[in-house]
């Protein structure tokens, strides 16, 4: 069988302590304004088994480390149907959530534009930031894109997955507390629930219209940069180079 061929290839709890002292390695070599983000993935580079599968292994690693190494959260790393937003909420409550690695997937590790495949999950996600402190003032937490635009444009692809960041955080912060902290002390499940949708019900791109226009940006991204004409600039200044890749 596979599984025992694996098991006889190398030892599980040997790979963790060699993992463990390579990691302590180089923690200790961390600068006072650097840190250590370590991600999880429950299928790379392997099936049966991986080093750090899931968040628990994770940070099993960087409590042993120290306060320096957090967890990154890749929200396509997760087995369908995974209850992320419990990840995120117990990562915040544990203070060790470093940063977060957006992207939308439907399968595996899609690398589709954040928001794109479902934009509720999004809006969830965002809600237990809001209410664990991870978007305070000082947050530990990086808000990081990692996706793979095979079809569509990067450079507006990667606006698009800002402006959908931007509106389910502008539906999170909507949520009213309050109301729901009521509904969920009264176990009044319908209550509760409208209350969330009521939040991800609103259209919130008036807000954030008004939100960029007064810090002195457009207010339309995805048209100001189709009428910046930066697009066909850069593919005409790049003519005759060499072409970015995987590096193969
Ligand atoms: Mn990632």
């Amino acid at each position: 069988m596979l599984t025992t061929s694996i098991c006889r290839q190398d030892n599980i709890s040997d790979r963790q302590d060699r993992l463990a002292e390579s990691l302590a390695k180089v923690y200790t070599r961390l600068g006072d304004n650097q840190r250590m983000l370590l991600e999880y993935k429950f299928f790379e580079p392997a099936f049966y088994h991986t080093d750090v599968p899931d968040w628990g292994t994770s940070l099993l690693h960087c409590m042993a480390l120290g306060p320096k190494a957090m967890v990154v959260v890749d929200t396509g790393h997760h087995a369908p149907g995974t209850n992320i937003e419990f990840i995120v909420a117990g990562l915040l409550r544990a203070k060790r959530l470093g940063a977060f690695d957006f992207n939308s997937r439907f399968y595996a590790d899609d690398d589709l534009i954040v928001g794109a495949a479902d934009p509720f999950q999004l809006f969830r996600i965002m809600h237990e930031v809001n209410i664990n402190g991870g978007f305070d003032v000082g947050t530990p937490v990086s808000y990081v894109l990692d996706q793979c635009h095979n079809i569509e444009a990067k450079i507006p692809g990667q606006i698009r997955s800002i402006m959908n960041v931007q509106e389910a955080v502008a539906k999170a912060v909507l949520v009213d507390q309050d109301a729901l902290k009521k509904a969920q002390l009264a176990g009044d499940v319908l209550a509760g629930h409208e209350v969330l949708m009521d939040a991800y019900n609103t259209d919130v791109r008036g807000l954030l219209r008004e939100w960029r226009s007064d810090k002195g940006i457009d207010p339309e991204p995805m048209k100001a940069y189709a009428a910046s004409g930066y697009a066909k600039k850069i593919a005409a200044d790049r003519v005759g180079g060499n072409q970015a890749g995987w590096g193969a």
